[in-house]
This record gives structure tokens, C-alpha cells and sequence, in this order.
């Protein structure tokens, strides 16, 4: 990890988003879990209408961009003469590997509101404004949960496009802030209709993830779920890079 000094490092906001009971609150604790932030009260504040927890999240600078291989006169192509040192160009591409791919500090803040306490608008507004990445949470044994996220979905989306795309209208288009799909208690479904076609994860275009909130290995390292996961805060990363909050 780069090494920079807490005030040096920038916080992304990401909104939990589902109907009261699906567990957004047991998901917020396994995102926000790591070795930094092992227990609940080292990573959360809260207020009256939310709880937020944190953690630290490692952003690839230069992602997407291997890096290119030098030639020396001794390993050019063209030549089929060796090096005398045959690792030393290898060795400047390992190096040069490294340095491309520099890992940036983050801290990650999971906003997750408390579904029995109704936040005025305006204080909602200014935190949606805020948002750089959604988390859309429903419930596998109840799929109107699932159907209802359209509606938990609009008032946000409205926000941000207004405020960070400079746009009325909310877009749907491939540019939208971030979006990961959860469906939670994957160990109490009986039967599997695990591929809904049209579901939201499919009209969004978005990665989602169906676990079980209450099993702490669900975002297992090098599992596809923490592959998802860490995809998804990178897109959130680059969404506030490239569309940043107003002061407001
Ligand atoms: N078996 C199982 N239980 C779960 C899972 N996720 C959540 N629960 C349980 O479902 C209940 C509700 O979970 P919460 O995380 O509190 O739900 P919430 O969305 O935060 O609810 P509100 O704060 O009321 O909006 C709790 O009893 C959890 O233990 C899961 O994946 N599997
Ligand atoms: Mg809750």
C-alpha cells in the first residue's frame, strides 16, 4: 500500500439500499469487516437516521494498464543475442509491474440507513449528492423486495444525476454511479431460481451477488464475491474521480 498519512487519504460513500429486514445491517458488517476495523465499534458512528461503518479499501492506480516491455539492444527482438544478465530485463519488467500497479488507500463508508426513522429531505438530498456507489439489497425468500428496489432506487439516482451528471432526468444509460446487486439469506432458499433473467442486476447491468449475510467467509479472499466487491469500489472510486460532489 502507498504510504501516505491518514489525512492524505479520501473517503468514497456508498448507499445501502432495501426494504426494512432484508439485512442491510448484516451485509454493512461483512463489507466493513477487515483486519484494520475487526469489531463493530471500531468502525461505526451513527446518528439518528443512519450507521455508518468504514474500512479501508485498496484502489489499483493504473488499472487496466500493463505495463510495457522495455528492449534493451540485448534483448531486443530484432537481436538474438542474449544478455550477459538474462534476468536483468525481466527483473526490469517486475519492477516496472509493481510501480503500475501502486495500490492507493481509501477509506470506504457504508451508509446504511435506519428503515424505522424517516430522514427530512433535505438532509437526504445532500447525502445522496454525496453518494459515489449503491448497493441494492433485497431478500431472496421474498422477491417483492426485489421488485420494490425500482422504487427505493428513483429519489437517489435523481440526486445524483442532478448533481453529479449535471442531468434532470435520472439515466440509466452505461455512465450511472455504480450499482452492486445483493440478494441476501441464500442458506434458507429451499429452491434455486438463481437466473432470473430481467431481473434489476440484469437491467442495470450490474454484478450481483446472492450469500448468506451471517456466514463471515461470504466475501472470502480471492472468492468471486470479494472479486465483485472490490470491482464494484473501484468503479465507485473512479464514478467520484470523474464525476466529483459539489460543495453544497
Ligand atoms: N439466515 C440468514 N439471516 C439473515 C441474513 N441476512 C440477514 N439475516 C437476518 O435477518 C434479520 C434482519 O437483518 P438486518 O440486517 O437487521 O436487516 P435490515 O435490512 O438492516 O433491517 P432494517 O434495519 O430494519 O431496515 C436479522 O435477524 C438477521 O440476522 C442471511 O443472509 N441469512
Ligand atoms: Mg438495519
Amino acid at each position: 500500500m502507498a504510504d501516505q498519512t491518514i489525512k492524505h487519504v479520501s473517503t468514497a460513500r456508498i448507499l445501502l439500499l432495501g426494504e426494512a429486514g432484508v439485512g442491510k445491517s448484516r451485509l454493512t458488517d461483512l463489507l466493513a469487516m477487515s483486519i484494520d476495523t475487526p469489531t463493530h465499534s471500531s468502525r461505526t458512528v451513527g446518528n439518528l437516521w443512519w450507521s455508518v461503518q468504514v474500512r479501508l479499501h485498496e484502489y489499483p492506480s493504473n488499472k487496466g494498464m500493463p505495463p510495457t516491455p522495455e528492449w534493451t539492444s540485448a534483448s531486443s527482438p530484432s537481436s538474438s543475442s542474449h544478455s550477459s544478465e538474462p534476468f536483468a530485463s525481466f527483473k526490469g519488467f517486475r519492477d516496472r509491474a509493481a510501480s503500475a500497479c501502486e495500490m492507493i488507500p481509501y477509506f470506504v463508508e457504508f451508509y446504511d440507513l435506519k428503515s424505522s426513522m424517516r430522514m427530512p429531505r433535505e438532509h437526504r438530498n445532500r447525502l445522496f449528492r454525496n453518494i459515489d456507489g449503491i448497493i441494492l439489497v433485497y431478500d431472496l425468500l421474498d422477491m417483492r423486495t426485489h421488485d420494490n428496489l425500482h422504487d427505493l432506487l428513483y429519489h437517489p439516482l435523481r440526486q445524483i444525476c442532478r448533481y453529479r451528471h449535471n442531468r434532470l432526468r435520472p439515466i440509466l444509460s452505461r455512465h450511472h454511479v455504480p450499482i452492486l446487486v445483493v440478494g441476501t439469506k441464500l442458506d434458507m432458499l429451499q429452491s434455486r431460481r438463481l437466473h432470473r433473467s430481467g431481473g434489476i442486476a440484469y437491467q442495470l447491468s450490474t454484478d450481483e451477488i446472492l450469500l448468506n449475510c451471517l456466514d463471515t467467509d461470504s466475501f472470502a479472499e480471492k472468492s468471486r464475491n470479494e472479486a465483485k466487491l472490490r470491482k464494484f469500489l473501484n468503479n465507485a472510486i473512479d464514478f467520484k474521480h470523474f464525476f466529483p460532489a459539489r460543495r453544497n
